[in-house]
């Protein structure tokens, strides 16, 4: 008997040490950002709704192990029904599009915050556009089959990088959306060791203040100091940084339609690690509907990656809990 529980408390570990270390990020955003849809408004829009630019960059992270097809498939692409952001009439029309090839990631104008100069670099593999559709409220569109070698080679990213790049067209809606990086095109089946990344997020918040959103930037070993850029939190309470360094820094935060910016420093530790950088809402007064932009550059001015599925796992500080005695 208590050998069968030694044994399966073993199993259990070994699945836990396995899970620790194969990153599964092909939902997007993934459980551990706890991000309930990407958003992305129609190009007649008001930025103060929460969107600076109307258009999101993401780039999805293939294994080189992986041979076998590779699909996208988008959740609720059209802009219309259940979860849109209406204004008025929904009239808003996002193209959706796919990019491979050389210079998909590696392009300067790739990486940067606003969609600008050659930002849809590489070769474009797919394009679909979307208005208010019913076929899609709810539901799926495949992107693919694409072969992972259409993607560009990356040794910094860590396989083949394939891009997807939502734009609003036209309009003056919120389309609200999610990905899926996929190894079948009419289900989710996640693609072991693929991940994804995007330099500038645009996202919506949870309407419930008890849920904490969060995004994992990348410290690498050249960074000395980071720059948070956040854009129309609606002073929706707080957003913090947690470290292996870092128990809760706050970062300082945007009120409506106005971007803020603060800057930190990062300590020998914290290199090649993760931060997690949470947004935690106003529990006396949240907002609702609340749409949040952030990117965060380096020392530099570059901007830096934030991965879905946070590299080397989810940050725990490693310092001294200071004990702070409680107000009566
Ligand atoms: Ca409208
Ligand atoms: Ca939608
Ligand atoms: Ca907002």
């Amino acid at each position: 008997m208590m050998i069968k529980i030694l044994y399966a408390i073993l199993i259990f570990a070994t699945v836990l040490f396995q899970s620790l270390q194969i990153a599964t990020a092909q939902p997007i955003p993934t459980a551990e950002e706890n991000i309930p849809y990407l958003v992305t408004f129609g190009a007649q829009s008001e930025i103060k709704w929460g969107d600076d630019d109307f258009c999101q960059v993401f780039f999805l992270i293939i294994p080189t192990s992986q041979v076998n097809p590779v699909y996208i498939r988008v959740y609720d692409p059209d802009c219309g029904g259940e979860f849109d952001e209406a204004k008025g009439a929904f009239d808003t029309k996002t193209a959706f599009s796919v990019y491979g090839g050389k210079g998909c990631i590696s392009d300067p104008d790739a990486q940067g915050s606003d969609p600008k100069g050659n930002f849809k670099s590489g070769n474009l593999l797919a394009t679909k556009t979307f208005a208010e559709n019913p076929k899609y409220d709810k539901n799926w569109y495949t992107f693919g089959p694409f072969n992972p070698t259409e993607g560009e080679l990356s040794n910094d990213y860590g396989g083949y990088v394939l891009k997807i790049i939502a734009q609003g067209i036209s309009g003056d809606d919120g389309n609200l959306y999610r990905y899926f990086l996929s190894a079948k095109s009419d289900e989710n089946k996640a693609i072991e060791g693929s991940n994804s990344c995007t330099f500038e997020y645009t996202f919506r918040m949870h309407d419930n203040a008890s849920n904490v959103s969060h995004v994992y930037p990348y410290i690498n070993k050249a960074v000395t100091t980071i720059k948070i850029f956040n854009f129309d939190w609606d002073s929706d309470g707080v957003i913090r940084i947690i470290s292996v360094a870092k128990n809760g820094v706050a970062a300082k935060v945007s009120a409506e339609g106005n971007w803020e910016t603060s800057t930190h420093l990062i300590s020998a530790e914290e290199k090649n690690t993760s931060l997690d950088i949470q947004f935690v809402k106003n529990r006396n007064l949240p907002i609702k509907n609340n749409n949040v932009v952030i990117y965060v550059t380096n020392q530099y001015g570059d901007q830096m990656p934030f991965f879905t599925a946070p590299i080397g796992g989810i940050p725990k500080f490693k310092g001294k809990i200071i004990a702070t005695p409680i107000k009566k």
